[in-house]
This record gives C-alpha cells, structure tokens and sequence, in this order.
C-alpha cells in the first residue's frame, strides 16, 4: 500500500500537478517545503524593518502612503506563507519560536541596513525584482497552498518593484547629488541581491531534489542569470551601473556575464555575522514580545465566543 502511496505521488508530481494537504506526500517532502515556507514567511516579516526604517522620514506624504503601503503587504505576504506552511502541520506559534531562537533562517538580503532614502527604491526595484523573479516560477510549484499564495504575492511584487524603479527615476532626474545617492544604494545592493537565489548550483544541496520534486521549477543560478539579463537594461534606462567590471553581454551564449558573488560573505551573513543580523533578530523578538497581551485578548476573546455557541 505505501508503494501505491508513492507511485500516486510520483505521478501527480511527474504531471505537473499539485499536491493537496490531504494527499499522501513523503516525510522529506514536507519537511523541506516546511523549511522553505518558513523561510519565506519569515523573510516577508523580517524583510519589513529596513524599509519600516525610513517610514517616518518619507520625503513627501505621498511617498509615506506608497511605503506604508508596501510594507504593509509585506506583513500580509507573510501571512499568506505562514498559512500556507499551516496547511502541513506546523502552527505559526511554532514557526516564530524557531525564527526568534535563530533556529529557522530568514533571506540574507535583510540583514543589509537601509542608509539613505535611496536604499527604498533599491529595494523595490533590486530586491523585490530578484523576489518576483523567482517567485514568479513558484506559482507553478507542486504544493498547492504554497502555488496558490505565490500568485498574489507576485502581483502585489510587482506594484513594489514598480515604485521602486519610479522613485529611482524621480531621484535621477533630480540634483547631482541625488543621483549619486542613488548610485551609492545600487553599488551596495547589487551583490547581496544576486545572493538571494542562494548558492551555486554545485554548492546548492537542496536543489536537485526540490526539482525533482517539483517545489523548485529553476536552479538558483538560472534565476541569478535571468534577473542579471532582465536588470541591465534598466540599469542603462536608470542611468545607473552595477559595481562589476566583468558584466557584458555575451552574444554568443546570448546572456549577459557577470562576476562571482562574494560567497565567503553570503556564509558569514547565515552565519549570523553581517552587518545587522543581530538586530533585526533583536527587533523581532521584542515586537513578538510587546504582542504577547494582544494573542492573549485574541484567545480570550474567540474561547468566549465559541463558549457562548455550546448549548
Ligand atoms: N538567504 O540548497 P539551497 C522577499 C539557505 S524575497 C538565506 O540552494 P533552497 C520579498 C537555504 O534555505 C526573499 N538563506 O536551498 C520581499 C538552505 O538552508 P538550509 C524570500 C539562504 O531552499 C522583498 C541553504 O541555504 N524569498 O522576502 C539563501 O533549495 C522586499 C542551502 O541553499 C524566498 O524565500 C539566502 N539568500 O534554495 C520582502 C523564496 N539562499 O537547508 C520585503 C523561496 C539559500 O541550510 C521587502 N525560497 N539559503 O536550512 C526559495 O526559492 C529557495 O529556498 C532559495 C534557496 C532559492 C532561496
């Protein structure tokens, strides 16, 4: 019978067809789409502090609205994942507890600070560009709750990288100085962007499963190639220059070429050691705190009513 289990399983999977919460899946299945979701939720609520960071300084009240807005949808995204990742057993109490303690990782991108306003039109353009690009895939992965909460997060994405790059684009047709804030943010987001797909294929263990599986549609490296291909452009539309003296077209392979990402860097920051991992933990694990009264009420409140339901 558990054969029969895993030839279903196999080939809903080898159809390109989803798998359901109730369906049968193998053990190691679960436990690296847990790990994925996870991370993800987790990125989308740590991934609201930098730019959280320059709310009360928006320059205008209409780039106030514009940020309040993305962050918070980032807050929703979270949620969305967080429900998603509920779907295969895990609460979202649990989650957190592995996300404060440093059990369970966060996308290495938000351990960057925010140093100018810039850095929010970086952000959207860079960051959630290299979000959308991978994400964008995911909507066809194999788990359904996870494939079905990739497509709105994908179109709300895409509103973020579109202020981002209309925010960048007033600020370049603005004052000298301007522009150089605004490549000041591009040279230091540039690397830690190509960072977010993950590691080298070769140095990825995750990755041959997770497509054999269906979870992962692309390779880290062929959505790194294909966000590099899709930002040159824009950059040269910007008026902008990435910070790598080896990207140039290559006509024959039909792709741009481009240098390699500091990975002893992108191991420190996992590690723990970049610039404001400690932080941003430390920002999470006191907001987690200040909200404890707010769940208790919560729960009072549903017991209550759920108790005034009994006959
Ligand atoms: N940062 O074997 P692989 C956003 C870990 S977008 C930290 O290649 P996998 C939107 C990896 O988890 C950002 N850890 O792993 C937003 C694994 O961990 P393990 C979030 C990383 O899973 C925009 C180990 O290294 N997006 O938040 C990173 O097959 C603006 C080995 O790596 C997603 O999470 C990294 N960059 O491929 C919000 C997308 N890369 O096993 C606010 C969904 C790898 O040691 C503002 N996730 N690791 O626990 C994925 O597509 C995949 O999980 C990858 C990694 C591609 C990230």
């Amino acid at each position: 019978e558990q054969q029969d289990l895993q030839d279903h399983f196999d080939a809903v999977v080898s159809r390109h067809e989803r798998i359901e919460p109730r369906d049968w899946m193998p053990e190691r299945y679960r436990a690296t789409l847990v790990r994925q979701i996870a991370q993800h939720a987790h990125s989308e609520i740590i991934g609201m502090q930098p730019e959280g960071n320059w709310i009360t300084r928006a320059p205008s009240l209409r780039r106030k609205a514009v940020l309040l807005a993305k962050v918070q949808d980032e807050a929703g995204h979270g949620l969305y994942l967080y429900s998603a990742a509920e779907t295969l057993g895990v609460s979202r109490a649990e989650l957190t507890e592995k996300l404060v303690s440093g059990q369970q990782k966060y996308s290495s991108i938000f351990n960057y600070p925010t140093l100018s306003y810039a850095d929010v039109g970086t952000i959207g353009w860079l960051v959630d560009g290299a979000a959308i690009c991978n994400q964008v895939p995911l909507c066809r992965t194999s788990y359904g709750p996870y494939g079905r909460a990739m497509i709105r997060v994908c179109k709300e994405e895409s509103f973020h990288q579109r202020q981002g790059y209309e925010l960048l684009m007033t600020m370049m047709s603005g004052t000298d100085e301007q522009r150089a804030m605004v490549q000041e943010s591009v040279d230091r987001f540039w690397w830690p962007a190509l960072m977010m797909f993950g590691p080298p294929d070769d140095d990825s263990p995750n990755t041959a499963q997770s497509m054999a599986w269906g979870i992962k549609r692309d390779t880290n490296d062929e959505l790194r190639q294909k966000f590099v291909d899709m930002s040159v452009p824009q950059a040269e539309r910007l008026g902008v220059t990435f910070p790598d003296p080896e990207l140039r077209w290559n006509a024959e392979r039909g792709h741009h070429d481009f240098g390699r990402p500091d990975w002893e860097e992108f191991a420190a920051v996992l590690r723990g050691e970049g610039p404001c991992n400690a932080q941003r933990l430390e920002h999470r694990r006191r907001a987690h705190d200040d909200g404890a009264w707010v769940r208790e009420a919560a729960l009072a409140y549903a017991r209550r009513e759920s108790d005034a339901l009994e006959p």
